[in-house]
């Protein structure tokens, strides 16, 4: 993408609105613009580190054997007064009137429609396990929406649903999930740990939320500090191996972690002194086991072994998908501007023509630009008629991780510079060889 081509509407001073880095970056960088309170339209480059967070989802959920679908937004209130969420979800709920009087909803979240999807086309055990999930809009009427894409009203997540025959095959789903996510999620660039918490109206006895330390953040934890040693990196998982997802689950959720709506002054106090950590958490996703409590209302029910119809056991699991973009920049930024991880950037690497004009300048640019286009990366070129700070400015606001530096004063020499936007550090090399230094970066990334 040439940059005087693209949309990328960049503030120079910073928006009042704001209260927290992301929130300001996020608008300064031109990747969202609110439409109203809590309600954000996705500009081409906010757009496009959604698709990439979008994308990791996905790869992960297919890894862990989970079916991607789509339901809708817009849900009858039948269905949930079935369940008797309808009046226990509270105002947080978006509610709406058709044409025809009919009590609708926008979806906060979707268990009640898909164990109505399951009640009508499942009905053997030989059918279990099964896990689907989506990623799609949600609505929750929040009283304080703030913090941009942290606490929106609208707000993309990952939803994700199992059902299976016992408790015990419903709590390998749960350790399935809790594995995917810590893959997920470090592919982000992110430590996301999970930490007890309450399970809020979505109900059940299990459930972890994972959590990104941030100063920002609205969640206060109590941890261990020995949980920030744990790292997933690239581990070779069965995920139909219950014993070895039991293992990592208990490996990553045995040390003290809790919410504050979890925490406990006594158990806390075990933990050896110079470990006790008390910080602020953003919370990126939840993950539940709930057993019957929405199949025994709305009659999910599946015949057992021994004919008799028994209620599947459910547990969901989310990833808040937009908040991601947020909580990434909360963890990764410095004065300039945006730093991102390599697995979620928006542009694989920044080209920074010095000299717009002269010819030879423009020439090697261009041939940068094909050669790493050609190795299938997405490069951004800063082809603007503007001088050098200005376009260094750009460039270290919205956080490519690689930038190559192009002049008529190194070409002379034969040479380009290639810059970290992470260690700000810079080396002079031939232009093929930026190349192939960034094309093994990105190869390595999962
Ligand atoms: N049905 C379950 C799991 S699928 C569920 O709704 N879980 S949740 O309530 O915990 O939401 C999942 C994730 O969505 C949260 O962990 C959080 O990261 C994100 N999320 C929740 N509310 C908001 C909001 N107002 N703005 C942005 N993200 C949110």
């Amino acid at each position: 993408m040439r940059l005087s081509r693209y949309f990328l509407p960049v503030l120079k001073e910073n928006p009042a609105e704001a209260q927290i880095v992301s929130h300001r970056l996020m608008l300064r960088a031109g990747m969202i613009k609110q439409a109203s309170a809590g309600i954000y339209s996705w500009l081409p480059l906010g757009f496009k580190v959604l698709r990439r967070i979008e994308n990791i989802v996905h790869e992960e959920q297919a890894r862990a054997g989970h079916m991607a679908m789509l339901m809708p937004t817009i849900q009858s209130a039948d269905l949930w007064r079935e369940s008797g969420r309808y009046d226990a979800y509270g105002d947080e709920m978006l509610r709406i009137t058709d044409r025809g009087g009919r009590d609708m909803l926008f979806t906060p979240t979707a268990e009640e429609l898909i164990t109505d999807i399951f009640r009508a086309h499942v009905s053997s055990y030989k059918d279990l396990p099964l896990t689907m999930y989506q990623i799609q809009w949600k609505f929750r009427d929040e009283i304080r929406p703030r913090f941009g894409v942290m606490r929106g009203r609208e707000f993309l997540m990952k939803d994700g649903y199992n059902f299976d025959l016992s408790k015990e095959d419903a709590l390998h789903a749960y350790n399935r999930h809790l594995v995917s996510y810590l893959r997920t999620y470090e592919r982000m660039g992110l430590q996301a740990i999970p930490m007890r918490a309450d399970s809020g109206p979505i109900g059940g006895d299990d459930t972890h939320e994972f959590l990104v330390l941030a100063e920002t953040g609205e969640s206060e934890v109590f941890y261990d500090s020995a949980v920030t040693d744990l790292t997933f990196g690239d581990r070779d998982i069965d995920f139909d191996d219950v014993a070895q997802c039991a293992a990592i689950m208990e490996e990553f959720t045995t040390r003290y972690a809790r919410t504050d709506e979890t925490h406990d002054e006594a158990l806390f106090a075990e933990v050896p002194e110079e470990r006790r950590r008390t910080a602020r958490g953003i919370e990126v996703g939840q993950i539940f086991y709930f057993g019957t409590k929405y199949s025994e209302p709305l009659g999910a029910t599946v015949q057992g072994s021994d004919g008799k119809p028994v209620p599947v056991h459910m547990g969901s699991h989310g990833i808040g998908v937009s908040r991601l973009l947020g909580a990434i920049i909360e963890a990764s930024h410095d004065d300039k501007g945006i730093i991102w991880p390599e697995g979620v950037t928006p542009f694989h690497a920044g080209i920074v023509n010095l000299r717009q004009g002269d010819a030879e300048a423009d020439v090697a640019c261009q041939a940068l630009y094909d050669s790493l286009t050609a190795l299938g990366l997405e490069p951004l070129y800063d082809d603007r008629k503007e001088g050098a700070g200005s376009k260094f400015a750009t460039m270290d606001l919205i956080g490519l991780p690689w930038r190559i530096t192009v002049g008529p004063r190194g070409l002379k020499n034969g040479v380009v510079e290639l810059t970290s936007r992470r260690s700000g550090t810079s080396e002079e090399m031939a232009p093929e060889e930026a190349v192939q230094r960034i094309a093994q970066i990105y190869a390595g990334i999962a």
